[in-house]
């Protein structure tokens, strides 16, 4: 066979094994993998290198304007750069229903957002507007095409569901096949404690991880895994960001319940005491789930080697330092009004790679796991995640003793800033290839604005 490209001498890394070899690639897909192959209108010279699936990053916010209505500062060309410089290959945004909003409304509006992606996408839908045609007609219609996965939260009151919306939704998202993320604090208490805070004045940023304690975390945790259970449906836990949350998840897991959660570098790289940093800088440092402590990432960390988590993903959810994000209610905004998020998309594999893999703490083949072939089993992209044939070639090279001093310009999103400036990190990717094209090469874009395609995607993987 003449092959397109040949990567050449790399060592390929899957979540099963990894081995030295070349791949070959014919229209835009894994075509042979054997120990070495001839030709290739182009051979990538791999030596030295680690091979493995393009990521998928499963959670991020493009284009979404909040609930109270805030944009985010990247649209699907500036977030799927950023994302295809971090080593992804593909994404799955969130494409977010507002009350009182259709789901076929919704999805158009996406659709023309996300025409611009560099890289392959697929949404998931937010639903905070359970109504009867939603679950009976706009549900079934997204999922018929290839829409898999519905979030729902159990705080902000813009968004909470109450636990019989939940049911709503799990029961529908079961009889689809369909998997339901959820976005896990308990709405009252944290009602209560911004309301005794706000009472003694107490509003900077640092009191945002207060106003949101662990507790929130691990009550709504449970309550949606029993609440899954009753429906006997499949649930997703987003950004578990508590010790407590985390062993719900693997004990209910270990009791045979259909779980599937992630968590997230900021939990990993930072903590609350980022939040208390001069004068507003904390703000950058706001998002829900809060940041926690020390003693939560070396427990988190441990979760992530005995596979508690599915995925690592980023929760980018961007906000510029300014007044058209963190600070649209002013510069001296209490806490509540402060954006709610920061970016990271760029920046999570590379910290993955660095702290996990080159630090010890988990090996390659978790690596590939935990950035690509989980997402793609759970989610249903069953062309992708993958090093095999006939699979789609989303592909990364990596560089893996590369020394990088993370900056705010290298993320090449549209923000003013990353959480993880300066720190030092090793490992990165070096080209990038979705479906056999090249999009990164050596730190330059090689993609051109439009050239991602939707991704239909089949029910979970149970
Ligand atoms: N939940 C997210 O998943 N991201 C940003 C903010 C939030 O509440
Ligand atoms: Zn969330
Ligand atoms: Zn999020």
């Amino acid at each position: 066979m003449q092959f397109d490209t040949v990567i050449h001498g790399g060592t390929i890394a899957t979540a099963d094994y990894v081995t030295r070899g070349d791949i070959g690639i014919k229209d835009g897909r894994i075509a042979a993998l054997a120990e070495t192959l001839p030709g290739g209108d182009r051979r990538i010279d791999a030596g030295g290198r680690i091979v493995m699936p393009g990521g998928i990053e499963a959670h991020a916010h493009i284009a979404q304007e909040s609930s109270s209505g805030v944009m985010s500062a990247d649209d699907y060309l500036s977030g799927s750069i950023s994302a295809a410089f971090g080593g992804n290959s593909s994404f799955i945004p969130f494409a977010a229903q507002h009350r009182g909003q259709s789901v076929d409304e919704v999805i158009a509006t996406y659709d023309a957002r996300a025409a611009r992606s560099v890289i392959d996408y697929s949404y998931h839908l937010i639903i905070s507007d359970p109504a009867p045609e939603v679950l009976e007609d706009q549900l079934p219609r997204a999922f018929a095409r290839g829409i898999t996965s519905f979030k729902v939260f159990m705080t902000y009151d813009l968004m909470n569901l109450g636990d019989g919306g939940m049911l709503d939704i799990l029961s529908v998202a079961r009889e689809h096949g369909a998997i339901t993320m959820v976005h896990a604090e308990n709405n009252d208490m944290v009602k209560w404690m911004n309301k005794r805070l706000a009472a003694k004045g107490l509003t900077a940023p640092k009191y945002h991880a207060i106003s949101r304690p662990e507790l929130a975390e691990e009550e709504a945790i449970n309550r949606a895994i029993q609440l899954a259970k009753l429906v006997d449906a499949p649930l997703f836990i987003v950004h578990v960001s508590t010790a407590g949350g985390a062993e719900i998840v693997r004990r209910e897991k270990f009791n045979g319940a259909k779980l599937f959660a992630e968590t997230c570098p900021q939990y990993l790289a930072l903590t609350r005491d980022d939040l208390d940093r001069p004068g507003m800088e904390g703000a950058k440092y706001i998002c829900s789930p809060p940041l926690r402590d020390h003693a939560t990432q070396d427990v988190l960390w441990h979760h992530i080697a005995q596979g508690t988590f599915e995925s690592v993903s980023s929760d980018h959810a961007p906000y510029r330092f300014d007044e058209t994000g963190k600070f649209l209610n002013g510069f001296d905004a209490p806490y509540p009004k402060i954006s709610n998020g920061m970016p990271g998309i760029a920046a999570r594999l590379p910290y993955l790679f660095s702290e996990g893999v080159a630090k010890g703490r988990i090996t390659l083949e978790q690596f590939v796991a935990l950035s690509s072939t989980n997402a793609a089993k759970t989610f249903g992209c069953d062309t992708k995640g993958r090093i095999a044939p006939g699979m789609d070639a989303d592909i990364a090279i990596w560089d893996p003793e590369a020394q990088v001093t993370v900056t705010a310009a290298d993320q090449h999103d549209n923000m003013d800033y990353t959480p993880f400036e300066g720190m030092e990190l090793t490992g990165k990717p070096e080209i990038v290839m979705n479906r056999g094209a090249v999009i990164v090469e050596n730190g330059t874009l090689m993609a051109q604005e439009g050239q991602g395609r939707f991704v239909a995607r089949q029910p979970v993987d149970l």
